[in-house]
């Protein structure tokens, strides 16, 4: 039988270590692995036999949080870099060459925008980015010599949503080898299952829900095994180099065990303050993909199992009223980074999508002032208690 997903989030990737039997797992901080002899030593560097070399190219607590969040979102394979930037750049540099095509969406992480249009344009890989809620627009942008589409859904940080099922298929159908490679960060598998949709990789900084207490930077990605196994013994391992430490890779398992109730937290707080903020009239819109106002509501319904902890809004205010709304805020914090316990804030143009210019935030429909939070685990009335008296401030 096919545990169910608490059980998988708990119980995947445990380390078995006969004679000790710990229930937690053991931190291996090491770099490298004894070999028993010369002869174990070629044939672990040549593959025919399987083992630890040296943690650039596998670490049991590495190789754990692979093996988890693979179970969690119905991959082959997974595994676990030193960031999402790390996870990102393994999986591209894997997947493209001078000359290739990289379509991707207008509405992208910043770091992940720029890695795109200043980082791979400077390599020969020719990139185009679309509008991928309008299906038109995917079919009309994939060309002769495009290898990877890529898109997040919902996109940081205006909350967009893209159909995974009928990109994947119409990217598979113009060319069974693209990789449709979808940033699962903002949902996580107990919201969205890309791969289950039909992707071929999912990527996330797991700095955000999956461990969920922001204290570490790092990055997952899953999908076919002899993909993410050249993403491994290529990629990283020589393109990259964004090895994840053991210490922080035991922290992403501690954290990925509790994944299920705090989303669930996580999505009823931020309805609650959505709700809230939408029926505030210094607000003028409020973007989260669980209110009926949402464009894409229904979308949301079939493809997500829950509508996520992010909400988006603007006020119906000047810039400066703006920040000094952001400013007055006593228990939202301002930060960025998003999927912790505490509810943070931040202001997207200036912050975390600084790398685009104006008009690509116009042309990616992000508004220049979205203010942008992540609702954190605390009390959902505190919360709005806190964002009701910054209101009255302005
Ligand atoms: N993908 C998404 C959707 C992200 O939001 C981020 C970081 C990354 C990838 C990169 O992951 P990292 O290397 O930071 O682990 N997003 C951030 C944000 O919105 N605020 O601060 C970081």
């Amino acid at each position: 039988m096919k545990q169910g997903f608490a059980t998988r989030q708990i119980h995947t990737g445990h380390i078995h270590m006969p004679g000790i039997n710990p229930l937690a797992t053991p931190i291996f901080q090491t770099s490298t692995f004894e070999f028993d002899s010369t002869e174990q030593g070629a044939k672990r560097f040549s593959g025919e036999e399987q083992g630890y070399i040296y943690t650039r190219l596998g670490n049991p607590n590495s190789n754990q949080i692979g093996e988890k969040l693979a179970a969690l979102e119905g991959a082959e394979l997974g595994m676990a870099m030193s960031s999402g930037m790390g996870a990102i750049t393994t999986v591209l540099w894997t997947t493209l060459r001078a000359g290739d095509h990289l379509l991707a969406d207008d509405a992208l992480y910043g770091c992940t925008y720029s890695f795109f249009m200043h980082g791979l344009t400077r390599y020969g890989v020719e990139v185009t980015l679309a509008d991928f809620s309008n299906i038109e627009n995917v079919k009309r942008e994939l060309k002769a010599n495009t290898k990877a589409v890529y898109f997040e859904s919902p996109t940081n940080p205006n909350l967009k949503l893209i159909d995974i099922e009928a990109v994947a298929s119409i990217a598979h159908a113009h060319n069974p080898e693209i990789k449709v490679i979808v940033d699962n960060t903002f949902c996580t598998p107990f919201l969205q299952r890309p791969v289950e949709l039909g992707a071929d990789v999912v990527i996330h900084s797991a700095t955000k829900y999956l461990n969920g207490h922001g204290d570490v930077i790092a990055g997952m990605a899953a999908g076919k095994a002899d993909f993410i196994t050249e993403c491994t013994m290529f990629g990283l391992k020589d393109m990259t180099g964004a090895v994840i430490g053991p210490f922080e890779a035991y922290l992403i398992s501690r954290g990925m065990k509790t994944l299920d109730i705090r989303m669930e937290k996580h999505c009823k707080n931020a309805m609650a303050i959505a709700k809230y903020l939408e029926s505030n009239s210094k607000v003028k819109r409020v973007i989260y993909p669980g209110l009926e106002s949402h464009p894409q509501h229904e979308l949301a319904k079939k493809q997500m199992h829950g509508f996520g902890g992010m909400v988006s809004f603007e006020l119906n205010a000047s810039r400066e009223d703006s920040a000094k709304f952001i400013n007055s805020l006593d228990l939202c914090t301002l930060a960025v980074s998003l999927g912790d316990a505490e509810t943070l804030i931040e202001h997207p143009a200036t912050m975390t999508h600084s790398t685009y210019t104006p008009e690509a935030l116009a042309e990616a429909n992000i508004s220049e002032s979205l203010i942008r939070l992540s609702a954190g685990l605390e009390e959902a009335e505190d919360i709005i208690h806190d964002l009701e008296e910054g209101l009255k401030r302005i």
